[in-house]
């Protein structure tokens, strides 16, 4: 994708921002964003999710520890709180309301906040359990809310292995509630193996992923009436 000199330039800023967890630059780069005008959606995924993706990189080959990666993320929620009202996508037909939380035991909500931003900004209604959720606590909330989809996330491997307990808890309450799963360590195989219905690898492609399952979701119940 081609960038304006002004979005190259942010985005530039933004990711230095979050990869040497310059916290105050951060916000001040989101705001010069903001008033700008410039895309705040490009602006969080190219600049903050970017500089995360350069963090990763370096907390896997121990360069970074997790003093160093906890204020990287705070550099990063801190630009995503000023960008977050501009974020604007194309708010489509379909629309539907999500489960949204990340599995027992683990703590890395970071990707978490990005589907729920870019959710939020596409005009669907997420119920966000938070991080560190007890198994239970999707089956219920997705009964009280009757929400089309529950949104399981997980970057460890030993908070993953939940999915395969919760996935089933969920369908014995709901069979017809579709169950997207994600995260670092899940694959086309784990969707398979945990009986899951899809995933994807990054907000955007959830997004679109949703959106064909509640189309789907929405025709069968049309041919059903
Ligand atoms: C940031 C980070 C942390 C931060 C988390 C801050 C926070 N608030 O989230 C801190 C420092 C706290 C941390 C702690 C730990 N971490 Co850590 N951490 C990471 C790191 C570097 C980056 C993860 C991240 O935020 N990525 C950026 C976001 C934007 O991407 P994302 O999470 O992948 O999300 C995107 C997609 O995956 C997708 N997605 C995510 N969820 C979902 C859900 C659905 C339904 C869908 C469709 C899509 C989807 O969309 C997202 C947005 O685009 C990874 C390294 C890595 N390679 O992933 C290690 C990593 C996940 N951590 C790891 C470990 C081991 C730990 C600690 C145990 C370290 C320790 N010694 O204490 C603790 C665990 C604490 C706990 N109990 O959870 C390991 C896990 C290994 C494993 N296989 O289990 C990793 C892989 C590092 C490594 N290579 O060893 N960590």
């Amino acid at each position: 994708m081609a960038f304006t000199e002004k979005e190259t330039e942010l985005i530039n800023k933004l990711k230095d921002d979050v990869i040497n967890y310059k916290v105050e630059d951060a916000k001040k780069h989101a705001q010069e964003a903001v008033n700008a005008k410039v895309d705040a959606y490009t602006m969080t995924m190219e600049g903050l999710a970017g500089g995360m993706a350069v963090v990763s990189e370096k907390f896997d080959s121990h360069e970074y520890f997790v003093p160093e990666t906890l204020l990287c993320a705070k550099a990063l929620y801190a630009a995503l709180d000023i960008l977050k009202p501009h974020i604007k996508m194309q708010k489509g037909a379909v629309r539907g309301q999500v489960v949204l939380g990340v599995l027992q035991g683990d703590v890395h909500d970071l990707g978490k906040n990005l589907i729920k931003a870019v959710f939020e900004a596409a005009g669907w209604t997420v119920h966000d359990l938070g991080r560190d959720v007890p198994l239970q606590k999707f089956v219920d909330e997705q009964m009280r809310t009757d929400s089309d989809i529950v949104m399981l996330s997980a970057l460890m491997t030993t908070s993953m292995v939940g999915m395969k307990k919760v996935i089933p808890m969920i369908r014995e309450k709901n069979p017809n509630v579709k169950i997207m799963i994600g995260g670092a360590p899940i694959s086309e195989k784990t969707v398979e193996e945990f009986g899951a219905d899809s995933t994807a690898d990054n907000a955007p492609n959830a997004l679109q992923e949703a959106i064909h399952m509640v189309d789907v979701l929405k025709k069968g119940e049309m041919t059903a009436k």
